[in-house]
């Protein structure tokens, strides 16, 4: 093994050791910072192994089957695709080549919508970077791989203990001849609050600098005005607005006349307005219907002259069913995933649309067998992540009334387990539908979904109804979201809001009527880098300074964790969410030709102290390490 100690290097065995001894011997050095990232890497383990990652029952290990990695030769070039025509072109080069096509183009979200539909954003990066060259190698043809954004942001420093900038630059170092796309909340960035604007800005041209070429651009409330500052920002550097409008109601639905097909039509058209090359349709939640899917995009293909690029999600299981109505109306691009991450509260299955449209001419370009290969990946590592499923087993047609978007879907459940409310689901799901109408109808997409989630709890949990909110509103503690909502704090909705409900929960407080970007005082960008470089006594560069004044917490928390257990990113997924068995060997590559062999020999019985000894082989030598046993 390379690691040595002092007293096994030559020079001290033979006994010469002066006081140069440690200037001679710089090896010494490498090893005692190898040694300690193995140390921090023994108590990781040791940790999850004693007291189990948070959210997975501690069980014994699984035995898990070794995700097959298709056969592509990686040292060939990569066949050239939409990365190139946004090199060469521009982005409205790509926008009028999207319209030339005659075959639908795909986008692929199996490493962001997907996993975080199906699994509650658990994907690590160790998975999704070992597939991502050979996807780029075997569907050159898509239109954009969907790699980052929306809640993946936030949650891969809180639960993956992972930088999403990293994870980022790898994805686009594996695929460049792909467009990586990212999904963003307009004025919400990729949070849960309107930031300043300066610092939606700065996120903005950032990760365009590190990679993303398309930015799905929306606003949870469908206001355009909460869009802008991220349009603009995307055009500025020379990637791709997809501005995109959330899809709501029902536009076959002759009850439901708030978001009609003149709303959508008029929306678009602001859109274009706002210098978009390219228009989505955000059907989070899946309620896009076959035949409305049909009437809308034919009518806003005459409405405006941007290509449309149509999202949506299989909860219902007409995912399919709507899509190939949308093709026969001409949309230009949709939203799929690989089979073995596709489906219910995922988006629909490319490898089913590839037969679905048999001979069709607008078949698209993709190799089934490819498909099939990448899908016997995903199938293997899907399987690491079983605890984090949602349970759910069939589709569901119910959605459709619920209105509710899928990733919602799979969490709701959990959350109202978690507020003692398990047993009185099928309460908490009307009363979401129920709370919309109180709210007026409103566009429900993260974070507008979980103030309408935050009060649906609220309301079960407190045995309150409309009636009693209106009679007893006043000596209400109403959740902080939904203050905030009514404060205009994100936005303005549509037709705007309930006016009595407004002044009941804002119990006389003035609410926002413009922007409120406007009122916020910008990042100093700086003094955030000042005080992290003071604390951690390191340089930090300005991407980091960006995350944390998205999330100061979360972002701190993660570099505490890292300061404690280094980067578990090179730890295996098997590893890392549910530690080792007795006996068990691993090799992990910590950088570049650089492997630690880490073996678990024994446990030992609790001490008085509650802590725990466990015994290690690291490369061939014995360590031990100390932990507190939580159970
Ligand atoms: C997100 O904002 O994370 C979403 O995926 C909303 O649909
Ligand atoms: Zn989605």
């Amino acid at each position: 093994p390379f690691l040595i100690n002092v007293v096994q290097h030559p020079d001290f065995l033979e006994g010469n050791v002066s006081t140069t001894f440690i200037d001679t011997t710089p090896e010494l050095f490498v090893f005692n910072k190898i040694l300690d990232r193995g140390t921090k890497m023994l108590n990781y383990i040791g940790d999850i192994t004693i007291n189990g990652y948070p959210g997975i029952m501690k069980s014994k290990k699984p035995i898990f089957d070794v995700p097959p990695i298709p056969d592509v030769k990686l040292s060939e070039p990569f066949p050239g695709g939409t990365k190139q025509i946004l090199e060469q072109h521009g982005a409205e080069g790509v926008s009028q080549w999207i319209k030339a096509q005659k075959r639908v183009l795909l986008t692929d979200t199996t490493f962001r919508d997907a996993h975080q539909s199906l699994l509650a954003t658990r994907m690590r990066t160790k998975d999704i970077e070992k597939i991502a060259g050979q996807t780029a190698h075997l569907l050159p043809n898509l239109f954009s791989e969907e790699a980052w954004g929306g809640a993946t942001f936030d949650t891969t420093y809180r639960f993956l203990r992972e930088d999403p900038w990293e994870r980022l630059r790898k994805i686009r170092a594996k695929m460049p001849n792909v467009l990586l796309q990212m999904l963003l909340r307009g004025s919400n960035a990729v949070g849960y609050k309107n930031y300043p604007d300066n610092l939606i800005h700065a996120f903005v041209k950032e990760a365009a600098k590190q990679g993303v070429d398309v930015f799905r651009v929306f606003d949870s409330l469908n206001w355009l005005d909460g869009m802008r500052v991220s349009l603009d920002a995307v055009i500025e550097s020379g990637k791709i607005a997809e501005a995109t409008m959330c899809y709501t109601g029902d536009i076959l639905d002759g009850s439901r006349t708030k978001y009609n097909l003149e709303y959508y039509k008029k929306l678009a058209k602001d859109m274009e307005a706002a210098g978009a090359h390219i228009l989505g349709i955000k059907d989070m939640a899946g309620l896009l219907k076959p035949e409305a899917a049909y009437r809308l995009v034919s009518e806003l293909k005459e409405t405006v002259s941007l290509p449309i690029h149509l999202h949506t999600h299989d909860t219902s299981g007409n995912g399919i069913y709507t899509y190939i109505k949308a093709i026969e109306a001409g949309v230009d691009i949709i939203d799929v995933a690989i089979e073995a991450m596709s489906g219910m509260t995922s988006q629909p299955s490319i490898n089913s649309l590839y037969y679905a449209l048999g001979s069709d001419v607008r078949r698209p370009d993709v190799d089934i067998d490819a498909l099939e290969s990448l899908s016997h990946y995903w199938e293997k590592v899907r399987q690491y992540y079983y605890p984090f499923e949602s349970g759910m087993k069939t589709a569901n047609a119910e959605i459709y009334k619920l209105e509710m978007p899928g990733g919602q879907y799979s969490n709701l459940r959990q959350q109202a387990i978690a507020v003692g409310l398990g047993d009185r689901f099928e309460e908490v799901k009307d009363m979401y539908r129920r709370v919309n109408q109180l709210f007026g109808d409103i566009v429900k997409v993260t974070p507008s979904s979980k103030v309408v989630g935050d009060m649906t709890l609220y309301m079960v949990q407190n045995n309150l109804t409309e009636d009693t909110i209106y009679e007893k509103g006043a000596t209400l503690d109403f959740p902080d979201s939904v203050i905030n909502f009514f404060m205009g704090e994100l936005g303005q909705p549509y037709q705007g809001f309930p006016k009595e409900l407004q002044s009941i929960v804002l119990k006389g407080k003035q609410p926002l009527l413009d922007r409120p970007g406007k009122h916020l005082d910008p990042i100093n960008f700086s003094d955030i880098q000042a005080r992290l470089e003071e604390k951690f006594e390191r340089k930090f560069k300005f991407h980091e300074v960006i995350s944390a004044a998205l999330y100061p917490k979360v972002y701190t928390d993660y570099l505490r964790f890292c300061e404690t257990y280094g980067q578990t990113t090179v730890l295996g997924t098997p590893t890392f969410f549910y530690g080792l068995r007795l006996g068990e060997e691993v090799s992990v590559t910590i950088e570049e030709g650089k492997m630690l062999v880490v073996k678990l020999i024994s446990i030992g019985h609790p001490q008085k102290d509650g802590t725990r000894t466990l015994y290690y082989e690291l490369n061939g030598q014995p360590r031990e390490v100390s932990i507190k046993d939580m159970n």
